[in-house]
């Protein structure tokens, strides 16, 4: 009888350490941002050929319990990568650099035609449908990742 009990007892502390250690480990924001953010459906909108200018869309998909900033970009088929957003001034879309874009915690943020988008200037080549690019994310915490990402024809919007 006594032996019986002790196993109860030594099976529900065991169990009872690793509740604790699961918790432990959820609660403790050790991964970084690059590691936190899931890309969905990233493209870049094929344009006409002679074209110095396009844009890349994206999903970003934060799971960490910590706001997120994507502050940086660089692409391998364009001299420069500027973060945009769309804007409405004064009844005109207008675009224009921004410093970063927020990710909030356990939330995603889409770049879109018409909104927030990657802007690829001084295109080293032009860019067919099916091509393979390779964009450089960088976010505030200074981590980074690499994102493949393919050239797709879109409606003009
Ligand atoms: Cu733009």
């Amino acid at each position: 009888m006594t032996r019986i009990y002790q196993c109860t007892l030594f099976l529900l502390f065991s169990v009872f350490v690793t509740a604790c250690d699961n918790k432990k480990q959820e609660s403790t924001p050790n991964t970084n941002a690059a590691d936190s953010i899931t890309i969905i459906d990233p493209y870049i909108r094929a344009m006409p050929p002679g074209q110095k200018v396009t844009a890349m869309f994206m999903t970003m998909d934060n799971t960490s319990a910590t706001m997120q900033e994507l502050v940086s970009v660089e692409s391998a088929a364009s001299e420069h990568a500027e973060i945009h957003q769309h804007k409405m001034v004064d009844g005109m879309m207008q675009m224009g650099q921004v410093e970063k874009i927020s990710v909030n915690a356990k939330s995603s943020a889409a770049l879109q035609p018409g909104g927030f988008h990657i802007m690829l200037i001084g295109l080293k080549k032009d860019l067919a449908q099916g091509d393979m690019v390779d964009m450089k994310l960088t976010f505030k915490d200074g981590s980074s990742k690499t994102v493949k990402t393919e050239v797709k024809k879109i409606e003009v919007h």
